[in-house]
């Protein structure tokens, strides 16, 4: 396979530090290997972050945010617009790369630095918009009003599954905002953070810019513990599973900072008799395949009314046979490989659990063996009929697999929908008014994210990203998520020549 992509974004050495400057001795002596899911092969190595090393970063993080504060929000933009245009020029290699240790469908991978490249331009028009409200004061000449400053150092943590963009969505925005980030990535995907910041550097240095703006550290959760635990990041953004999120939200409230938390979800769309079987199928098929089923986004439940249940049924059983599982480079490929062979186990595991509370399989699932599958990575999607209330539907598994629910009436339909701890994307597909409406009421879909004739996944980067529940609550990207990244400050000035206190107060001696 021609791997040219990794000597353009600058990965052709194999192992990668943090760049902090220490002496040899202070860094850490173990490394993370990466190995990539499509044909199993060593790709490269980054060093694992040590303490002392995460000092020196956060130390230069601090230096770096003194300079960047003072930046005017429109130049601040402007340095983002110039990775914007690196970006596109490298939109072909990184979303390569991000194929090929990720293991997404080549179309995705590009659609994933498409996604940087939009937050980018989202990012330079917010510098010039990042406004607070003026408000009429109750007092005779007084003037008030709030403004937005700048929080600090954002620490950002991302899951493997979108390796690029997510950091994208999160450090673009605070960069407008002011702040300086540091990164740690996912260690199943450590080369497309090196690659990234590769891109972003140059465009720092070209600008004489601190390149403590942004950095990256390295690690496994240890490393995430040095951000979640540091009073000197007032606010970190993570994307990861429950688990993760549950702990890391404790610690970080523990030291009153701030987190953003984008976790779980368990995406459901229900398919109403009036709803266009081919958006449908399209809509479900991408939602449930697509990635390989590793998008929080991802299809998890398709709740089809009893009267069209056999037709969809059918359908999406024929079109299952029509995947085309194997390396996701080839473009003929609608599927790839999961991310690693833990994934395959807690797949295999889910299918197990599906036959014990007994659901049956419509499509059957599996791991693919023999050439071109050598990695082990490679498994079937399946869909499982069972019932919804079997506590495996109520779990995510990061894995294509689809559970087939039946309904008789929408009430019932969105009580399944809402009937399970995760909280981030839904959809209905309908062409009846009353139904659309109704999901998107406040006694409809309780998600972050509801949708009608689209599926559950592929969110817009202008919409604001994130769920409620064991979701965890946050947004990020579009919308007014940039509020998060920085802090509100209320100002009240007095240009009278008296001073009367507010709720009308008399002091007087
Ligand atoms: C994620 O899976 O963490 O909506 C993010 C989508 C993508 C983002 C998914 N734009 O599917």
């Amino acid at each position: 396979m021609n791997k040219d992509f990794l000597q353009v974004l600058g990965l052709q050495e194999k192992n990668h530090g943090t760049s902090t400057g220490l002496e040899s001795s202070a860094l850490s002596q173990t490394y993370i290997d990466s190995y990539s899911p499509v044909d199993g092969a060593y790709i490269g190595s980054v060093s694992t972050t040590s303490r002392k090393e995460y000092d020196l970063t956060v130390a230069k993080a601090q230096e770096a945010f003194k300079v960047w504060r003072h930046v005017p929000a429109p130049k601040r933009g402007e340095i983002v617009r110039q990775y914007g245009e690196e970006l596109r020029k490298h939109k072909d290699a990184l979303g390569r790369l991000v194929s090929y240790e990720m293991g997404k469908s080549l179309q995705e991978g590009w659609g994933e630095v498409q996604e940087m490249i939009d937050i980018c331009d989202f990012a330079v028009g917010l510098s010039r918009q990042l406004y607070g409200l003026s408000m009429h004061s109750e007092r005779p000449g007084h003037r008030m009003y709030e403004q937005w400053h700048p929080l600090g150092i954002v620490g950002i943590i991302s899951a493997f599954n979108f390796p690029v963009a997510v950091w994208s969505w999160n450090s673009m925005i605070a960069l407008v905002c002011g702040d300086v980030s540091i990164w740690k990535a996912s260690e199943k995907t450590p080369l497309c953070a090196v690659a990234c910041q590769n891109i972003f550097h140059k465009v720092l240095r070209e600008n004489e810019i601190p390149e403590g703006v942004s950095s990256i550290i390295n690690g496994d959760y240890r490393v995430g513990e040095f951000l979640s635990m540091d009073t000197r990041v007032p606010l970190i953004s993570a994307t990861g599973s429950t688990r993760m999120g549950r702990t890391l939200g404790a610690v970080v409230a523990g030291r009153m900072g701030r987190s953003i938390l984008e976790l779980g979800g368990n995406n459901a769309i229900i398919v109403t008799p009036s709803s266009d079987l081919n958006i449908v199928l399209t809509g479900a098929l991408f939602g449930a395949v697509g990635t390989a089923g590793q998008r929080c986004t991802s299809t998890r439940r398709l709740i089809v009314h009893d009267s069209i249940y056999d037709t969809v049924r059918q359908s999406l059983a024929k079109a299952y046979t029509q995947l085309r599982i194997g390396n996701p480079l080839d473009q003929n490929n609608h599927v790839g490989p999961l991310i690693d062979q833990a994934a395959v186990r807690s797949y295999l595991a889910s299918l197990e659990k599906i036959e014990a509370q007994g659901g049956t399989m419509l499509v059957q699932g599996g791991v693919l063996e023999g050439a071109g599958y050598e990695s082990g990575c490679y498994v079937k999607p399946c869909i499982a009929e069972i019932n919804h209330d079997a506590a495996i539907v109520k779990h995510e598994t990061f894995a294509p697999i689809l559970y087939l629910l039946k309904y008789s009436d929408l009430d019932e339909a969105i009580a399944i929908q809402n009937g399970v701890p995760q909280g981030l994307s839904s959809a209905i597909m309908t062409n009846n008014l009353r139904e659309a409406e109704l999901f998107l009421s406040s006694s409809g879909s309780d998600c972050g994210i509801a949708n009608v004739n689209i599926g559950t996944s592929g969110a817009e980067i202008g919409g604001a990203f994130g769920g409620e529940k064991e979701t965890g609550g946050g947004r990020e990207s579009g919308s007014d998520s940039w509020k998060a990244y920085m802090r509100r400050q209320t100002n009240t000035i007095n240009y009278s020549t008296q001073l009367p206190l507010a709720q009308g107060i008399k002091f007087e001696l």
